[in-house]
């Protein structure tokens, strides 16, 4: 199969919510040579991004928009590991206290910036979703976090964004907070007094860079 039939198939299994062939058309694809993120970004990830379109204006309901995320997470759990190889050949850059936030349990960007975040070097402590303001600064605290990430895809959880940073801020604790989700805005960022705001994983992994003070590289 070529490259263009193969994304075609990752766009299909999501967007039809195939979940049960998911795994094995991402170890196709890793097969004839994709790379993981190419993966992502052109097949698994733009057909979950139409679902959730379709799901917006009523043309998709709730059982499909499981079914298509719980495709890609199939893809992930294949896709993960070969980015995750990049790791182990890279001094720790830092830690990064990585979360979802309280009432809200979407995962799948704060999973794909936590592996990027890995495979560029970062020591990532995954926390989850729908993590309340204390466990965030307990566990940034207890790990002497670098970075504390805040992921929020629902406007109406947004504003525990702003809770944990006053929280961060009132405990005096030494830990730069950088934030993201599709409803995030950099001028949001700014307004909860984050330390930096990012669009994407990649976003993600430069920002990280710049926090802990690594120059961009290449
Ligand atoms: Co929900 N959902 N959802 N959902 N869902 C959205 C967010 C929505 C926009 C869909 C829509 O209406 N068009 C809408 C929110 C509307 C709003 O708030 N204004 C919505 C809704 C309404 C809901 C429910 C309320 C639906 C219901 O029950 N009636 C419900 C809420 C549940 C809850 O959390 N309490 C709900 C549930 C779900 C599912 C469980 C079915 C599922 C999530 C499954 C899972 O994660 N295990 C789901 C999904 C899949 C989506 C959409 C379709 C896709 C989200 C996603 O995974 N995108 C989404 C529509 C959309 O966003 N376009 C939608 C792919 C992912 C790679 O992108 O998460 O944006 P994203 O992450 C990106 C960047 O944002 C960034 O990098 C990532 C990688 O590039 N980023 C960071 C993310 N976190 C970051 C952190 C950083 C930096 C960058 O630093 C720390």
């Amino acid at each position: 199969m070529d490259r263009g039939s193969l994304l075609e198939e990752m766009y299909r299994v999501v967007y039809e919510g195939e979940v049960h062939r998911a795994a094995a058309v991402a170890e196709r694809a890793l097969e004839a040579g994709l790379d993981p993120l190419e993966c992502l970004d052109l097949g698994f990830m733009k057909a979950l991004q139409q679902v959730g379109v379709e799901f917006g204006t009523g043309e998709k309901f709730l059982p499909e928009l499981v079914a298509a995320a719980e495709a890609v997470q199939r893809a992930l759990q294949v896709l993960e590991p070969r980015l995750a190889a990049l790791r182990s050949r890279r001094q720790a850059l830092g830690r990064v206290v990585l979360g979802t936030v309280e009432g809200d349990i979407h995962e799948i960007g704060k999973r794909i910036v936590g592996s990027l975040l890995g495979a560029a070097g970062f020591e990532v402590v995954d926390l989850g979703v729908d993590v309340p303001a204390g466990t965030f600064l307990e566990r940034a605290r207890e790990l002497q976090a670098d970075i504390l990430g805040l992921s929020a895809l629902l406007t109406t959880t947004m504003e525990r964004q702003r809770e944990v940073i006053a929280r961060v801020r009132q405990a005096g604790l030494p830990v730069r907070v950088m934030v993201g989700g599709a409803p995030v805005t950099a001028s949001w960022a700014e307004e909860i007094g984050a330390d930096g705001y990012a669009e994407d994983a990649t976003a993600a992994v430069e920002l990280a860079r710049r926090l802990v003070g690594v120059e961009r590289c290449g």
